[in-house]
């Protein structure tokens, strides 16, 4: 079996990167450039008609394609494979509430990055799209706090117990998109000594390095 990932660099693929990286069975990588559009070829409509990353490609023996796609069912996969490696909590009770906040990130904190950065998914006239962003802004550095608050309050060292799992990954991204957003990131205290352990984690250090991330995208002014 031959897993392949589609990835961009920092988008929020970032996470089942480090999942399969922290799983530690081989995998295969592919990347596709937003930046060029190339979501939106005709090759890559083949693979996600919806020409979004991330895409998990199975193929059993290189002709035959098993496709999935968005992340929340992407990480219950993984963890599903390899249920040793902490990408989720093993107990049914904690896997819930962990997949609960993965996907409030998912559903509520991505996607109001989502509003700030590509507001043109949603409005295709100029000054809409402005304030759409704009407004997003103010809503985003409300969530960071909120995720900062998650991290004050956990009892283990990483989210989801005393090992990384899948929300410290997402964490990380969303934490990184706030200096995108223009957003200092610094300002939240725990979630940024938080994000900076999480990224010093062997597995994602080695998808830092390979997807050629700066953690502190924020620049002033
Ligand atoms: N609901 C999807 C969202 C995926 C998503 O937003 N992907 C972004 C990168 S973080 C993307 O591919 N954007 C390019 C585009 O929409 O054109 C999921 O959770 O997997």
């Amino acid at each position: 079996m031959t897993t392949t990932l589609y990835y961009a660099p920092g988008a929020c693929s970032f996470v089942p990167h480090v999942m399969l990286e922290l799983a530690g069975k081989p995998y295969e990588t592919a990347m596709v450039k937003l930046h060029k559009g190339e979501q939106k070829s005709e090759q890559y409509l083949a693979i996600n008609p919806r020409g979004q990353v991330p895409v998990l490609v199975l193929s059993a023996d290189g002709t035959k394609h098993t496709i999935i796609s968005q992340i929340v069912a992407i990480i219950n996969f993984l963890h599903d494979n390899h249920p040793s490696a902490g990408i989720l909590p093993s107990d049914p009770l904690k896997k819930a509430q962990a997949l609960q906040t993965f996907a409030w990130m998912n559903n509520t904190v991505h996607t109001t990055f989502t509003h700030v950065f590509m507001p043109a998914k949603f409005s295709d006239d100029a000054a809409t799209k402005a304030s759409i962003s704009q407004y997003n802004q103010t809503l985003y550095a409300q969530l960071m706090q909120e995720l900062n608050a998650l991290v004050e309050s956990k009892a283990t060292q990483y989210l989801t117990g005393d090992t990384l799992g899948a929300l410290d990954a997402y964490c990380l991204t969303l934490t990184r998109w706030a200096g995108i957003a223009k957003i200092d990131p610094t300002q939240f205290q725990a979630l940024w000594v938080h994000v900076q352990q999480v990224a010093s984690h062997p597995a994602v250090a080695v998808v830092i390095e390979r997807e050629r991330l700066t953690l502190n995208m924020y620049q002033a002014g």
